[in-house]
């Protein structure tokens, strides 16, 4: 007999293909790594868990957030219009406070909040138009303290320009030579067409020069004349540099007219580009200047999905000037986005599912690091739930992380008790948050 360190019974392994069954199997783990999978395996280990026929999926993928902004919503005051623009003139006040100390515990608050709820890869925006930095020194050093459990990736991002500022081209260098991951923009927001179409080029430019991913915030705005989507999708084209690079939010995207929208389908499936989409926040920010109707202000879902392309969602704020709620739980997210973009068939709401989990995975260029297949690193979730379409539907909760190969974070499910009506007695019935117990 083979030994290991963790040995998982009865999982219901979910596969990366929707169309294939959940099949029951079990799990060996050594090393930090899964080492076998199979309906029976013949181990011991150190340890060995009955996860009693729950889902198990790979972790969920936060593809968006600003972990600098976190839970400062109030600070120093309300949004009270609800606008993009509002939320960055109140973080601008706000950021003039920062202190490394109160960064840190933020970011790792939500951190630990968003792993409790079976999320081990996060990919953060990090303002870097501001000179002193303190946020992307804060953070960075978040991602060393915290990468035996979790993998953080750091976008510089510019919030108030390439251009808004002198100082802001060098400082988005500088942190470039600091270490982000990725490097972005917002050419929507640059005071002119011609700054924007600028920063593209300076963000392609700077990626290349250092070897890093690409993260756009493109055309987050109900204009539908912002179309720097298109310079974007060139760019990739021509650079060569395709899926490493993301558009987030493109929100005009659900604005332009169908004629334009066919022909930058047609661009933006050659150029392979990654979109993420961030359906709480969005849903609220757009439409704030219509009348009725209003508009939903989210890009193409649906259509990009239907064309093939990898379209991943994210969370984007978690209690801050631009959203003052927000969990981190990504079933929330995707099943905002199944009603938003009108995805409620059966393959549909399957593919809301990837796009907080393999799709998330694509977008953060991830690779062999990410998926349930024997070789690669043990992080993975269980849910109280039978496949995509029952954890979209209940949302329950993610009752166990592994991260690493080892178990992270155990929760207990709610159990809801009648004592009187028409179940009579005290007898554990179900609930939307119970345990469904699948059938033997
Ligand atoms: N900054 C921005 O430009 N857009 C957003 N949605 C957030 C920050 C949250
Ligand atoms: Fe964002």
């Amino acid at each position: 007999m083979t030994s290991c360190d963790l040995l998982l019974r009865r999982c219901r392994l979910l596969s990366p293909a929707p169309s294939v069954a959940v099949e029951e199997v079990e799990i060996a783990i050594a090393d930090g790594k899964l080492v076998a999978i199979a309906p029976r395996l013949d181990y011991t280990a150190s340890q060995e868990l009955d996860l009693q026929g729950r889902l198990v999926s790979p972790p969920f993928v936060e593809s968006h957030i600003h972990l600098d902004s976190a839970m400062t919503v109030g600070e120093p005051r309300w949004n009270l219009s609800g606008t993009l623009f509002e939320g960055i003139e109140i973080w601008g006040e706000r950021k003039r406070h920062l202190s490394a100390e109160e960064i840190r515990e933020r970011a790792i608050a939500t951190l630990r909040q968003q792993a409790a709820q079976g999320v081990l890869f996060v990919r953060s925006h990090v303002d870097v138009s501001e000179p002193s930095l303190t946020a992307l020194h804060a953070l960075l050093a978040v991602r060393e303290q915290v990468q035996d459990w979790i993998t953080l990736q750091l976008v510089a991002f510019p919030q108030d320009g390439f251009y808004g500022s002198p100082r802001n081209v060098e400082l988005i260098e500088e942190a470039l030579r600091l270490g982000t991951d990725a490097v972005g923009g917002i050419p929507h927001y640059e005071f002119t067409r011609e700054d924007g179409v600028n920063s593209v080029h300076r963000i392609f430019e700077l990626a290349q020069k250092y070897d890093r991913l690409i993260d756009i915030h493109c055309d987050e705005t109900d204009d539908d004349q912002s179309r720097f989507l298109e310079v974007v999708a060139a760019c990739a084209l021509r650079s060569g540099l395709g899926d490493r690079v993301t558009a987030s939010h493109t929100t005009a995207f659900g604005s332009y007219n169908n004629a334009y929208a066919t022909k930058l389908l047609g661009l933006v499936g050659r150029s392979r580009l990654n979109f993420v989409a961030n359906p709480l926040i969005n849903l609220t920010l757009q439409g704030r200047a219509d009348t009725y109707p209003k508009r939903r202000g989210l890009t193409r879902v649906k259509e990009l999905w239907q064309h093939g392309l990898n379209v991943s969602l994210g969370y984007d704020c978690i209690q801050d000037p631009w959203y003052p709620l927000g969990t981190g739980n990504m079933l929330d997210v995707a099943h905002m986005a199944l009603h938003a973009c009108h995805m409620t068939g059966t393959s549909e709401i399957d593919a809301c599912y990837d796009m907080v989990t393999w799709n998330g995975a694509k977008t953060l260029h991830l690779g062999d690091r990410y998926g349930l297949e024997v070789g690669k690193p043990a992080n993975l979730i269980a849910l109280d739930a039978r496949d995509r379409f029952d954890a979209l539907g209940r949302r329950p909760v993610v009752t166990h992380v592994i991260s690493r190969g080892r178990l992270l974070v155990e929760t207990t499910p709610p159990v809801t008790h009648w004592h009187s009506g028409p179940s009579g007695g005290d007898r554990p019935s179900p609930s939307a948050h119970e345990n469904l117990r699948i059938p033997q």
